[in-house]
């Protein structure tokens, strides 16, 4: 198996669908090879079809966007944990997955946004920079401006109220869900550092996400010191 991600300067891997295709590979007992990329690399990817990560190549098939990816595993290797837990459960878990993609990844994009900006390679900064013009009329400099901690934190109340009654969002254990909001968590851990208090129900969640599968996440290169 080859899984293609972005990594920015100082070994970041910054894009939370990679994250949520390493984590669902990770439980599902896989440990493809990797293979970085930048923005300026998309010729790499040409064969997916498309030009965005994670790509997940797994023998002769080949697979893009991490909720196809997250249920071709289920998929391919039923016998294995599972990561959704039956039919009902892969449909709550897409919910999930739209209501971290338009609200959670909302919030973070605004914060984590500027600081992808400085990890990326200069020779790429200027796609990075009208791209992202492109989709919010904001430039770089703006976009720094209105990221706010207060909106990150307060966009996650459905996971804090939770994770106050259960250790994992998919309840004893983590399943595709936790995978799924742990990503968008991931890209500020790589560029911004830790954005919770101590004391939040989802901070305790991130902590134990972060020990999962000896500590894969927590090894990664980041900005926040734990
Ligand atoms: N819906 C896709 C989104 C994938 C995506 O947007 N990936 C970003 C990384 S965070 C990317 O490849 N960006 C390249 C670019 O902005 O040019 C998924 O869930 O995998």
């Amino acid at each position: 198996m080859k899984l293609y991600e972005l990594v920015l300067d100082h070994g970041r891997s910054v894009s939370p669908f990679v994250w949520r295709a390493r984590m669902a590979l990770a439980h599902k007992g896989c440990s493809p090879e990797r293979v970085a990329i930048g923005y300026g690399d998309k010729a790499l990817i040409a064969f997916s079809g498309q030009d965005r990560v994670p790509v997940l190549v797994d023998g002769e098939t080949v697979v893009a966007d991490s909720w196809r990816i997250a249920a071709y595993l289920e998929d391919r290797y039923p016998e294995r944990p599972s990561l959704f837990g039956g039919g009902a459960g892969r449909d709550l878990a897409r919910l999930f997955n739209h209501w971290c993609d338009s609200q959670q990844l909302r919030t973070l994009f605004m914060l984590c946004c500027a600081p992808t900006f400085d990890l990326t390679p200069a020779r790429d900064q200027p796609y990075y920079r009208q791209s992202r013009l492109e989709w919010t009329g904001m430039t770089i400099e703006q976009l720094r401006e209105a990221g706010s901690l207060r909106q990150v934190r307060a966009a996650l109340e459905p996971m804090r109220l939770m994770l106050a009654e259960r250790p994992f969002l998919s309840g004893d254990g983590p399943a595709y869900a936790d995978y799924c909001a742990f990503g968008g968590l991931m890209w500020a851990r790589m560029t911004v550092g830790g954005v919770l208090e101590r004391d939040d129900p989802v901070e305790g969640w991130r902590q134990r996400m972060l020990d999962l599968f000896d500590g894969l996440a927590r090894a990664a290169p980041c900005a926040e010191t734990d």
